[in-house]
C-alpha cells in the first residue's frame, strides 16, 4: 500500500471538513490562518503531495519552475482559479481541481443582496442610523431606484450568471439580457428568463443593472474600463461578485464620482484585502469583504468537494472537478 498522501491546507476550513480530511490523509493545517507567502507556497510544492489553496494564495508560474516539485494535485477551495497559473501547473504535471456548483446559489444571493442594497441605499441608511443621524421619515428621504421591473444585464452566463438571472426574472419581474463568450441555446436562456446579446457593449448600453459573472484574469482583466463604464446608462448600477480585476478600479471610482453611473455593489477587489480609499469614501457604493460563498452550508460543501477530488486522484480515478 502506498503511504498516506501528505496534504497542506493553506487556510483554516470549517472544522467538519478539516475532520474528514484528517481521517483520510496526513494533513498539515496552516494554524496561523495567515495567507502564506510565495516562499512558503514554493516550499509547500516541494514538501506535500497535495496543496489545497484558496483565492488568497498566489501561485504564479515562477512557483512551479526549478524542478523538485513533489505536489501532484492542487485542490482549489473555490470555483475561480485565476490565482493559479494553470498552464505552469500543467507543465509541471500537476492536476488542478476546483469546486463548481456548490457555491452557485450563495454567490448569486450575494449579488442580489448587493444589487438591492445599492439601489435602495441600504448601506447609507445603516450608516445613518448607527451614526445617530436619522431625523425621521420624510417623503424625500434617501430616495433610491426601484428594482422590480427593471432590465438586468449579465456578463458571463455560467452557473452563477444563470442563478442571478433566475432570481431577477422570476423574483423581481426583470427583463434579463446577457453576454456570453459562447452561444447559449435560446431555449436554455429562456429557462432563466434571459436573452443573449452579441456584445458586452450592447448589454452595458441596455441594462439598468449590470452584474458580472465571468472569470477573472486573462482577457477579462479590466473588461469594465472607463470606456465601457461610459457606455452604461447614467442611472445604472454595477454589481461585481466575480473577480476584482474584471473592473478597472480607478476608472470605476471616477465614474461613480462624476455621475457616469449611479452606484456599485462590490464583493471583490483587485488587490484584496486592500480596498482603495477612493471607493471607501463614496456613499454610492456597497462594499462587502468577498462573502460570495460565505455560508456554513456552502463552505462545508466546498471542502467536501475538495476532499472528493483529491480522494479520487489518490485512488487513481479521474477527479470530478479537474480543470487541468
Ligand atoms: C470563495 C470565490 O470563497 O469560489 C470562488 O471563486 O470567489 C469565493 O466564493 C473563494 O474563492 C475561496 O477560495
Amino acid at each position: 500500500m502506498s503511504p498516506t498522501p501528505r496534504i497542506l491546507v493553506t487556510r483554516r476550513w470549517p472544522q467538519a471538513v478539516e475532520r474528514v480530511l484528517a481521517e483520510r490523509f496526513d494533513v498539515v493545517l496552516n494554524e496561523t490562518d495567515v495567507p502564506m507567502s510565495a516562499d512558503q507556497l514554493s516550499q509547500a510544492l516541494r514538501d506535500f503531495d497535495a496543496v489545497l489553496p484558496t483565492v488568497s494564495d498566489r501561485l504564479p508560474a515562477s512557483l512551479f519552475e526549478g524542478g523538485a516539485v513533489r505536489t501532484r494535485i492542487l485542490g482549489n477551495y473555490g470555483v475561480g482559479y485565476n490565482h493559479i497559473d494553470v498552464a505552469a501547473a500543467k507543465a509541471a504535471n500537476i492536476v488542478v481541481t476546483n469546486t463548481p456548483g456548490v457555491l452557485t446559489d450563495c454567490t448569486a444571493d450575494i449579488a442580489m443582496t448587493l444589487l438591492l442594497a445599492v439601489a435602495r441605499r441600504a448601506g447609507e441608511g445603516e450608516r445613518q442610523i448607527r451614526a445617530g443621524e436619522w431625523t425621521g421619515w420624510r417623503p424625500t428621504h434617501m430616495i433610491g431606484a426601484k428594482v422590480t421591473g427593471k432590465r438586468l444585464g449579465i456578463i458571463g452566463f455560467g452557473r452563477i450568471g444563470k442563478a442571478m438571472a433566475k432570481r431577477c426574472h422570476f423574483g423581481f419581474d426583470m427583463e434579463v439580457v446577457f453576454y456570453n463568450r459562447s452561444r447559449v441555446d435560446v431555449a436554455e436562456a429562456a429557462r432563466y428568463g434571459a436573452r443573449q446579446l452579441d456584445t458586452v457593449d450592447e448589454v452595458l448600453e441596455a441594462a439598468d443593472f449590470v452584474s458580472l459573472h465571468c472569470p477573472g484574469g486573462g482577457e477579462n482583466r479590466h473588461l469594465i474600463n472607463a470606456e465601457r463604464l461610459a457606455k452604461m446608462k447614467k442611472g445604472a448600477y454595477l454589481v461585481n461578485t466575480a473577480r476584482g480585476d474584471v473592473v478597472d478600479e480607478p476608472a470605476l471610482i471616477e465614474a461613480l464620482k462624476n455621475g457616469v453611473i449611479k452606484g456599485a455593489g462590490l464583493d471583490v477587489f483587485e488587490a484584496e484585502p486592500n480596498v482603495p480609499a477612493g471607493l471607501r469614501a463614496l456613499e454610492n457604493v456597497v462594499l462587502l469583504p468577498h462573502l460570495g460563498s460565505a455560508t456554513e452550508e456552502t463552505r462545508v460543501a466546498m471542502g467536501i468537494k475538495v476532499v472528493d477530488n483529491i480522494t479520487a486522484f489518490f485512488d487513481g480515478r479521474e477527479p470530478p472537478d479537474r480543470v487541468v
